[in-house]
């Protein structure tokens, strides 16, 4: 839990900006994007001019979130663009890590602006001024709830929906071992502000593109089970992503698709970017730590859902991890 103390200084620190950059990990999930909304309203309704900036586009499915479309760093904006706009607060939500934030570090050491962090992640490397790292919390947006909380601060309904998209989402829709008395205690509260459950599942799990439910198939029916049957690992290429006509983007939630599978304690999903590398996500029932795999190879994570880059190709990144598995599961 956050301290009290460590909420006082957020306070303090929120109180005394007037122009407020926030930003979060590439591949901006539900946590991050429901953070960055709720948090841009509130500061909005504190007179405050703020910028949200994300580091690969927002998913379409999570676009629901927010008014506008939201600035990605190198498409819509360069990191000279942003030094010109002189901001005197910086609230970095969802992640403590560099390796995370592409480019954007850079941008950090250059600032002079003080630093939030508000964040729920093992790894951290101490980027800010001020932090409210929680570990036990089940998502930044619960961080972002009590924070709210503490201040006084309304919770408005699309603040509420934003809150509850963060923690629905980082929680696998309450299904995972973070779905607790103090994460639904959150949830009861943001649906009497005006959070309504039934609209969000809508909106975020029967909402495929059909360029998306094609690109799932295809990763299905990529699957190789190991181990007995306890090790899934599938896989998408460039060309599994020309031939659907999906993007990168897409691929967010789809490697839980294989844990119905009942024999299987973890798996892992590699794609093939562009430029070679293997972005291998890894989960886990619980059994095993899948963040100490993800730690090996550079990457980080939590004990059920973690993620790294590996060299490639292919084959050469899937028996990277086949060999880790085999040591430990
Ligand atoms: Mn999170």
């Amino acid at each position: 839990m956050t301290s009290s103390s460590d909420f006082q200084k957020a306070i303090e620190l929120v109180k005394k900006s007037e122009r407020v950059l926030i930003t979060t990990h590439l591949k901006p999930d539900g946590d991050a994007c429901g953070s960055i909304a709720a948090l841009c309203e509130l500061l909005n309704s504190l007179g405050k001019k703020v910028r949200p900036l994300v580091l690969s586009p927002v998913p379409q499915w999570y676009a629901f979130l927010f008014a506008e479309k939201v600035t990605v760093l190198d498409e819509d904006v360069r990191l000279e663009d942003l030094r010109a706009e002189r901001f005197d607060l910086i609230i970095i939500v969802d992640t403590n890590s560099t390796s995370q934030l592409p480019q954007f570090d850079e941008y950090l050491k250059q600032s002079d602006a003080p630093v939030l962090v508000i964040d729920h992640h093992e790894t951290s490397d101490g980027l800010g001024d001020v932090e409210l790292n929680d570990r036990s919390a089940a998502a930044a947006g619960l961080i972002v709830f009590e924070l709210l909380r503490h201040a006084g601060w309304a919770v408005t309904e699309s603040i509420a929906r934003a809150l509850f998209v963060a923690i629905a989402t980082d929680t696998g829709w309450f299904q995972f071992s973070n779905t607790n008395s103090r994460t639904l205690g959150a949830c009861a509260e943001l649906i009497d502000a005006g959070a309504r459950p039934m609209d969000i599942y809508a909106n975020l799990y029967q909402n495929f593109s059909h360029a998306r439910f094609r690109l799932m198939v295809v990763m299905l029916s990529s699957l190789e089970l190991h181990l007995d049957g306890r090790y899934a690992a599938m896989q998408l290429t460039q060309r599994d992503f020309q031939q659907t006509g999906a993007a990168l983007g897409d691929t967010e939630s789809l490697i839980n698709e294989c844990h119905r599978i009942g024999t299987v304690k973890a798996s892992a999903l590699f794609i093939e970017f562009k430029d070679g590398r293997i972005r291998c996500s890894l989960r886990s029932r619980g059994g095993l730590d899948v963040s100490q795999i993800a730690l090996k190879f550079g990457g980080g994570g939590h004990t059920m859902s973690a993620g790294t880059f590996l060299p490639g190709p292919l084959e050469n990144a899937r028996e990277l991890v086949l060999k880790e598995m085999q040591t430990r599961l």
